[in-house]
């Protein structure tokens, strides 16, 4: 008997056998099915518990009167467009997100309209969801309740921001309907109510919302979508849930009025256009969006990254600005040369036409990929990933360290650089300052 008619078999023992439902319906997939004998042969055997990270699928592409991030696409949790495969994929539902009639049977009814100017409907792929039309509005706009929960998924470094269009509820943003993430053990982590019931589907790109988690990278969580409201604006809609690293839709990130002193280097007349990384206050660039790890991590001041020959700069140290960076000198030399190992992440930012060059000044290495500098599209892939393997050279010295990158195939598109030290043997230690985007190429 195949999965479709023992679940049929266990619907049509509710009748007779107690416990049928609860089991089959426990929110985190947890079987615990009692029947009597003559059913027991056909049921098939409980699933695992969740070992890997959920997503869905070959999601549909398209957009309807929205614009979308780069990554959108890259781990989608739920695109909500057929509810039948949704269900079948790992997702539960109770209510009236229980048992469809059909693939469509969660969309809202202004699919249809997506066309109408004066009430367009926006929406991923191929529906939205809104508990104000489900299942054809047999119930009306406000009655039907009920809650869908999402597999387990990770929370991954480049993409902390669980995103959604989001749009119903109460004006006074109650909690009657809404959108819960929750962790491992089952604990709420966080919780968001749209409020603002007159949205009784979503309409534009101001219905993106965005749940910040990066404070449980590694972790799995899973998220509950909710209407437990079945009167006054007790309606939900939502759609394509994913993971993102963008919190906006708007992200081009450049540092603001970076230092402009110049030390034994050669720069452009727009090297300080749109600077991406001065390196010069290690605080501030943490608290300007770069990511930190390893050494990077929590420095203890603003000249932690730096090169302790920052002191002895008339020798023959070349910087920009306030202090160039190198692992082999980072937090005053505490771990020698080649120990310290992490990795810093720039925010996003726009290849603009006018400067699609990116520049930076790098040494260290062997030449291997233990230290370097990667440059990453916005849906995470490797655009190139430079190691210099310029061992004697741990600091920089002169121009003789830029390195150059045309990104001219990305113009319009967002990118990000991650300077990155893995090694903590021979060599193992990366320099690098100005990391900034040019019309020139400054790399010799
Ligand atoms: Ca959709
Ligand atoms: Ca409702
Ligand atoms: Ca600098
Ligand atoms: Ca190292």
């Amino acid at each position: 008997m195949n999965k479709k008619l023992s679940y049929l078999a266990c619907l049509s023992a509710l009748v007779l056998v107690t416990g049928c439902k609860t089991g089959v319906e426990s929110p985190k997939g947890e079987y615990s099915i009692s029947l009597a004998d003559d059913f027991s042969s056909e049921v098939e055997p409980p699933p695992e518990p969740p070992k890997a990270s959920y997503q869905e699928q070959n999601v549909d592409q398209t957009t309807h009167n929205l614009t979308v991030t780069g990554d959108a696409f890259t781990q989608v949790i739920g695109s909500f467009d057929d509810a039948l495969a949704t269900l079948e994929a790992g997702w539960t539902a109770s209510g009236a997100f229980d048992n469809p009639a059909s693939s469509d049977s969660w969309a809202f009814l202004p699919d249809n309209q997506k066309e109408n100017e004066s009430e367009p409907t926006a929406f991923v792929g191929l529906h939205g969801v809104s508990t104000c039309e489900i299942n054809q509005n047999a119930e009306g706009c406000d009655a039907p309740t009920g809650s869908l929960l999402s597999p387990f998924f990770t929370v991954n470094a480049d993409r902390p921001y669980l995103k959604l269009l989001l749009s119903g509820g109460n004006a006074e943003g109650s909690n009657d309907v809404g959108i819960r993430v929750l962790d491992e053990s089952g604990n709420e982590i966080t919780r968001l109510n749209p409020a603002n019931c007159s949205a009784a589907w979503n309409k534009s790109d101001d219905n993106w919302q965005a749940i910040n988690l990066s404070s449980h990278i590694g972790q799995y969580v899973q998220v509950e979508i909710f209407d437990n409201e079945s009167e006054g604006c007790g309606f939900i809609a939502f759609d394509h849930l994913h993971m993102s690293g963008f919190e906006s839709l708007a992200s081009d990130y450049a540092e603001e009025n970076p230092d402009q002193s110049v030390l034994n280097l050669t720069l452009a007349d727009d090297s300080f256009t749109q600077v991406i990384g001065s390196f010069d206050s290690a605080n501030a660039m943490l608290a300007a969006g770069w990511t930190a790890t390893g050494v990077f991590a929590e420095p203890a001041s603003d000249a932690a990254w730096a090169f302790v020959s920052d002191n002895n700069k008339d020798v023959d140290a070349a910087i920009v600005g306030l202090h160039a960076a190198s692992t082999c000198e980072i937090n005053e030399n505490a771990n020698g040369c080649d120990g310290p190992t992490g990795s810093l992440t720039s925010p996003f930012f726009i290849v603009n036409a006018a400067r699609p060059i990116l520049n930076i000044l790098l040494s260290g290495g062997t030449g291997d990929n233990n230290v370097g500098m990667k440059i990453l599209a916005a849906d995470g892939s490797e655009i190139a990933n430079h190691n210099p393997g310029t061992c004697s050279d741990a600091y920089i010295k002169a121009d003789r360290n830029w390195v150059s990158h045309d990104l001219s195939d990305y113009i319009g598109q967002t990118v990000r650089v991650q300077l990155f030290d893995n090694e903590e043997a021979g060599c193992g230690f990366v320099a690098f300052d100005h990391l900034h985007m040019s019309s020139v190429t400054l790399a010799q």
